[in-house]
């Protein structure tokens, strides 16, 4: 209606003007608010004479002049166009005119049309969200995917440039939540990948195979505080109880005279000073010596005892205990080289036998004693507790022969045997947890002395007392 109120009003004023001065001001006027100016004048005149020429006479000499023209069918617009053109002398883009080397001008971004009046594309550089795209770096980049859309771990789109090695849109058996591969260490806890846990190694909750830290499920993990995973020697809390030997065979560390201790030396105990042994065969004679840590006798003593061991409630501490042969009772020394009565130990089940070594278990806290494959165990009054069986005891050499049968030691939480050479290690639930050789010590004078104290296990040969440190 604009167009055709504006065209009658230019023809109007063409008329009257062709006609005379019946009303010339307007005339003007509508030449100047129709914006044909002045400059373009007679360019004006001219177009605006073609359209109204064409609107008056039809179609048939529309293509004549400015199909552009008749087309847009506006004055107004046909005079701008051409004002414009005449101003710049080339194609503008964002003019809604394709021109030049514009692939398409839709007057600003449009779906199929970029600012620049390129073709729309994902992939052209240049971000056009009419056309849905949220960015275009012209490739993936590390905020933009290669689809144009703004990158983001668990969009299900891999991005590579964004540190992504996989994006299933979630976590998966194969991609991690954070868009990584799935891989135990990496201290990304995938439940689909079968992880318990990942802490990226050995944690105080989770396993290096990224399974939570177990006692018991066999993966020793130091860092919960593991120190084994059953076994012999291994606690319930997987702990140990009693270590392997060091050594698969040993030569003494420490040897020193007997000094006049009368045979045969049964048993030696380490105070937290001096060493003490005791002998048996006879109650008569010299059947204690102490000796200083360099072995130097310090003193000897008849204290009118046939013993059969001498122990500490724990290595270096004191006061001393002792069992003499065929004696119920535990003896302590309450002076140097002077026993009375302790504690009986009331009648157990294998029975005590005459010629056991009793000592002491600082672990368990009880008295023991080898009988029968069995270390028997009593309360420090006395009480019998019960007996511990030695799983395999009597296997190896000589084991049940006397006096194998009738030496235990206790040390580093282990039970201790010896036989023919050959010191057995037992753990509190009686297996065998290690095997060693100690150096040319198996005469019946070693196999009756077994005992241990100040951290190493001692053998008399009958001459020397032979210290051996195995753990
Ligand atoms: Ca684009
Ligand atoms: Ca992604
Ligand atoms: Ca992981
Ligand atoms: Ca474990």
């Amino acid at each position: 209606m604009k167009t055709e109120a504006a065209g009658l009003t230019l023809i109007a004023g063409l008329l009257l003007g062709a006609c005379g001065d019946f009303a010339p001001a307007e005339a003007e006027t509508d030449e100047g608010s129709t914006s044909t100016g002045d400059a373009s004048t007679s360019s004006g005149e001219a177009s605006t004479g073609t359209a109204s020429v064409t609107t008056d006479d039809g179609s048939t000499t529309s293509t004549t002049q400015t199909g552009e023209d008749s087309s847009s069918s506006s004055g107004t617009a046909t005079s701008t166009d051409t004002d414009t053109d005449t101003d710049t002398g080339g194609p503008v883009c964002g003019d809604g005119v394709v021109e030049g080397d514009e692939a398409c001008d839709d007057r600003g971004e449009s779906a199929r049309c970029n600012v620049d009046c390129t073709i729309s594309e994902c992939g052209d550089g240049v971000h056009n969200e009419a056309a849905g795209e949220s960015c275009d770096d012209g490739a993936e980049s590390e905020s933009c995917n290669a689809d144009c859309t703004a990158a983001a771990c668990g969009d299900g789109q891999i991005n590579e440039a964004a540190g992504e090695t996989c994006d299933d849109g979630a976590q998966t058996q194969t991609c991690d939540d954070d868009c990584t591969a799935v891989e135990c260490g990496d201290g990304v806890t995938n439940e689909d990948a079968g992880e318990t846990c990942d802490d990226a190694g050995p944690s105080k909750t989770c396993d290096a195979d990224c399974s939570a830290a177990e006692c018991g499920d066999g993966t020793i993990n130091a860092a919960a505080g593991e120190e084994c995973e059953g076994g012999p020697g291994c606690t319930d809390a997987c702990l140990i109880s009693c270590p392997a030997f060091a050594a698969e065979m040993f030569d003494p560390q420490v040897t020193f005279a007997l000094g006049d201790l009368a045979p045969a030396a049964v048993s030696i105990a380490w105070d937290g000073t001096d060493y003490w042994a005791v002998s048996g065969g006879s109650a008569a004679g010299t059947r204690a010596v102490q000796y200083a840590e360099d072995g130097t006798v310090q003193a000897s003593f008849e204290p009118g005892v046939d013993f059969r061991s001498i122990f500490a409630q724990g290595d270096g501490t004191s006061p001393l205990r002792a069992r003499a042969f065929d004696d119920d009772d535990v003896l302590v020394m309450d002076m140097p080289g002077v026993f009375s009565f302790d504690a009986t130990l009331a009648p157990s089940d294998p029975a005590l036998a005459q010629a056991a070594a009793v000592v002491w278990d600082d672990e368990a806290d009880v008295f023991i004693a080898l009988s029968q494959g069995a270390v028997l165990q009593w309360g420090a009054d006395g009480t019998f507790v019960g007996g511990v069986a030695l799983s395999g005891y009597g296997t190896g050499a000589g084991e049940l022969d006397f006096p194998s049968t009738r030496s235990l030691a206790f040390g580093q939480g282990c039970y201790l045997t010896y036989a023919e050479g050959v010191l057995s290690s037992w753990d509190p639930q009686g297996q065998r947890v290690d095997t060693t050789t100690l150096e040319a010590a198996s005469t019946f004078e070693s196999e009756v002395s077994l005992s241990f104290a100040n951290g190493m296990v001692f053998l008399a040969d009958g001459t020397s007392w032979r210290g051996f440190d195995v753990f």
